[in-house]
């Protein structure tokens, strides 16, 4: 297992559509692996592959609270087959988008299928901070970020600011 550099913005390819998974081998086995770890390690609660750099429709949650044990889930082809009409807010972050955090409006429940590590199929009823976490991560995988469900303005502002950050490193005064 290895814990791998997550992307942040402006990298473009945060905005790539993710391709499906064909086949559960070894190789996808230890690339989840390595997202579990690098997720434990952020901390975070979910993670996309895409956010490692690699743009397989793969993603790992685990939404347990600190002093409870760890229930990891992955998540391979993920699907939302259904969305609640009742929306919840919640204040969002993203491991791609260090210490910004902002109130984000989705379906308050979701349903999902996907395959799991053994390429069964699974359906989970999610709502509470699992269903915005399920959506969250379904997004990365369409080259979408939580920024996108912002107003222009809010969006922009966010992004400008993280391109500056990344030019003062590029170029030390
Ligand atoms: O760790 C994370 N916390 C979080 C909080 C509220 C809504 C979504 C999330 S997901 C985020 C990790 C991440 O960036 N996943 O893509
Ligand atoms: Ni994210």
């Amino acid at each position: 297992m290895a814990i791998r550099e997550i992307l942040t913005i402006p990298d473009a390819r945060l905005s790539t559509i993710s391709e499906p998974v064909e086949t559960i081998d070894d190789e996808l086995l230890a690339l989840l692996d390595d997202m579990l770890e690098t997720m434990y390690d952020a901390p975070g609660i979910g993670l996309a592959a895409i956010q490692i750099g690699v743009p397989k429709r793969l993603v790992v949650i685990d939404t347990a609270k600190d002093d409870a044990p760890p229930r990891p889930h992955f998540l391979i082809n993920p699907q939302i087959t259904w969305t609640s009409e009742e929306m919840s807010t919640y204040e969002e972050g993203c491991l791609s988008i260090p210490d910004y955090f902002a109130e984000i409006e989705r379906p308050s429940a979701c349903r999902v299928t996907y395959l799991d590590r053994d390429g069964n199929e699974q359906e989970i009823e999610a709502d509470g901070v699992l269903a915005t976490c399920v959506q969250h991560e379904i997004d990365h995988l369409n080259g979408v970020l939580f920024i996108d469900h912002l107003s222009k303005l809010k969006r922009d502002r966010v992004i400008k600011k993280f391109a500056k950050a990344e030019k003062r490193k590029a170029v030390p005064a």
